[in-house]
């Protein structure tokens, strides 16, 4: 009897170490900047983010290229696109990706501290709620690009069957 209830209690404290050691991952997948003006201040980075299991937020970012870097939303108001501060992070769940693109979520990097030149590439450090940080690395497309480049996301959505490379 007193084995028993023993063993129960070793079992339990076991699964409950390990619930605690199992951390769900977050994946950061097409990353991509826009070239800035000689002149601009300011740029946007945008990026989709996964979840395999729960919820994450992401509640800030960094990056050596600009003095500061915040978490932005894009918003009609009477017509007028405007953009502010997101208050709370992006909550980032599974099952569902979260994309920052342009016109919608984007962390804004304000204060540039050289023109994001087309072709290069910029570190950028991603911070979570639970997961903590993550490092991504920007590439820098055209002025206009409303995506990564073509043939540049070879990561994860096994979408290759119909293509003929
Ligand atoms: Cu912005």
């Amino acid at each position: 009897m007193r084995n028993i209830a023993r063993t129960l209690l070793i079992s339990a404290a076991a699964s409950l170490l390990l619930a605690g050691a199992a951390q769900a991952e977050i994946s950061v997948s097409n990353p991509f900047s826009r070239a800035s003006a000689p002149q601009a201040k300011a740029g946007a980075a945008f990026l989709t983010l996964n979840i395999d299991a729960g919820a994450d937020k992401l509640v800030g970012a960094s990056s050596p290229v600009a003095d500061k870097a915040e978490l932005h939303a894009h918003l009609m108001e009477g017509g007028v696109a405007r953009m502010r501060p997101v208050e709370g992070g992006i909550a980032v769940n599974a099952g569902t990706p979260t994309e920052l693109k342009p016109g919608g979520l984007h962390i804004m990097l304000m204060g540039l501290k050289a023109p994001l030149k087309q072709g290069d590439s910029f570190p950028l450090t991603l911070t979570f709620e639970k997961a903590g940080e993550v490092a991504v690395t920007v590439p820098v497309q055209g002025p206009g690009a409303m995506g990564p480049m073509q043939g540049q996301d070879h990561g994860s959505h096994g979408d290759h069957a119909g293509h003929q490379h």
